[in-house]
């Protein structure tokens, strides 16, 4: 790792903030040196996951977000959560061209970040990431990811907050339940709400949520956008910012904090274990106890405390 990466996270550098995030990306060994030294920051800033279907608007609605950060004096990260994609170099197709708006502007860092290697998840690298541009001292970090399985709890996993962006076409009651957006939201956008549904949408909504929320937890608010006109957008940051204010006021953010400060640790505990734990031999003899089906010597409890006490087959 280069000398200069950390002074140059801190400065807040584009380029260091992005090899940081390399690293990152590839489970490069080099990342552990670089996260002793973050951890002597400050990495409060807020950490807002934005989630919803495929095309709902989202990238439109980080942009004009993004703006009105800028116009409130705050700086921004941005991270295009593909978990679907093992690997981005950076980028991916559609937000280069934002990318490009903000090329020179180092109040603002966008890129898009995949999935490559084994160790670890998706939900460990958004942290991490987080961290990286929490350090470098942006006030509000973005992840944008596409709701379509795992991704987005994962990527909720590791932010504060998570805004579930919806479309007037995006269903009725019973398929918002079943696709698990409501457990996940702290806050719901009603984007293209230019189209037929929107107040339709956003009332069902507000019933929906008021009758299911948690009983110790904010209802959330539901907010209604049209992004390609920044219509409801002032609104919408002003919800989050005063979400954010109300969290950290009565202490939910720091519980958030170290809540995933924890699961990190354990993360990694179990991460570091399994790597000392699958030695040559413990690997054949899993190998051989399921040679073939016919063959199978037990069941996979009996197979794993074999191995947990560092026994053969034949001693069994
Ligand atoms: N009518 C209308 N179209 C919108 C609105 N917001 C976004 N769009 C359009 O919807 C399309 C998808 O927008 P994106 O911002 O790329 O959506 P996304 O959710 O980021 O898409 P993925 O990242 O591919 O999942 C684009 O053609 C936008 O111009 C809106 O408020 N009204
Ligand atoms: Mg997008």
């Amino acid at each position: 790792m280069s000398k200069n990466l950390i002074p140059g996270i801190i400065a807040g550098e584009t380029g260091a903030v992005a090899k940081a995030i390399t690293l990152i990306e590839n489970d490069d060994p080099l990342q552990d040196r670089l996260f002793s030294e973050l951890y002597t920051q400050n990495l409060r800033a807020p950490r807002v996951g934005i989630t919803g279907p495929p095309g709902a608007g989202k990238s439109t609605l980080v942009n004009e977000l993004i703006d009105t950060c800028l116009s409130n004096k705050k700086t921004v990260g941005v991270i295009a959560v593909d978990p679907t994609s093992p690997f981005t170099g950076g980028a991916l197709l559609g937000d280069r061209v934002r990318m490009n708006k903000y090329a020179w502007d180092e109040r603002v860092f966008i890129r898009s970040m995949g999935s490559r290697g084994n160790r670890g998840g998706m939900a460990r690298k958004v942290q991490d990431a987080g961290d990286v541009l929490a350090a470098s001292g942006k006030d509000m970090i973005i992840f944008e990811t596409v709701g379509v399985g795992q991704g987005e709890y994962d990527v909720a996993k590791a932010t504060d907050i998570t805004i579930v962006v919806l479309v007037p076409e995006s269903g009725d009651e019973i398929q918002l339940m079943k696709a698990g957006l409501i457990e996940i939201a702290d806050l719901f956008v009603v984007n293209k709400s230019d189209r037929e549904g929107a107040n339709h949408l956003a009332s069902m909504l507000k019933n929906v949520l008021h009758n299911f929320s948690k009983h110790g937890r904010q209802e959330p608010p539901v907010f209604k956008t049209t992004a390609t006109q920044g219509l409801g957008i002032p609104e919408l940051y002003l919800g989050l910012v005063n979400l954010l204010d109300l969290m950290e006021t009565n202490g939910q953010l720091d519980t958030c904090r170290m809540e995933r400060f924890k699961s990190r640790v354990s993360e990694l505990i179990r991460e570091k274990l399994e790597d000392e734990f699958w030695t040559i031999e413990k690997t054949t003899v899993l190998e051989q106890a399921a040679s073939s089906l016919d063959t199978v010597l037990g069941a996979p409890m009996d197979i794993a405390n074999i191995l947990l006490k560092n026994r053969t087959l034949d001693d069994n």
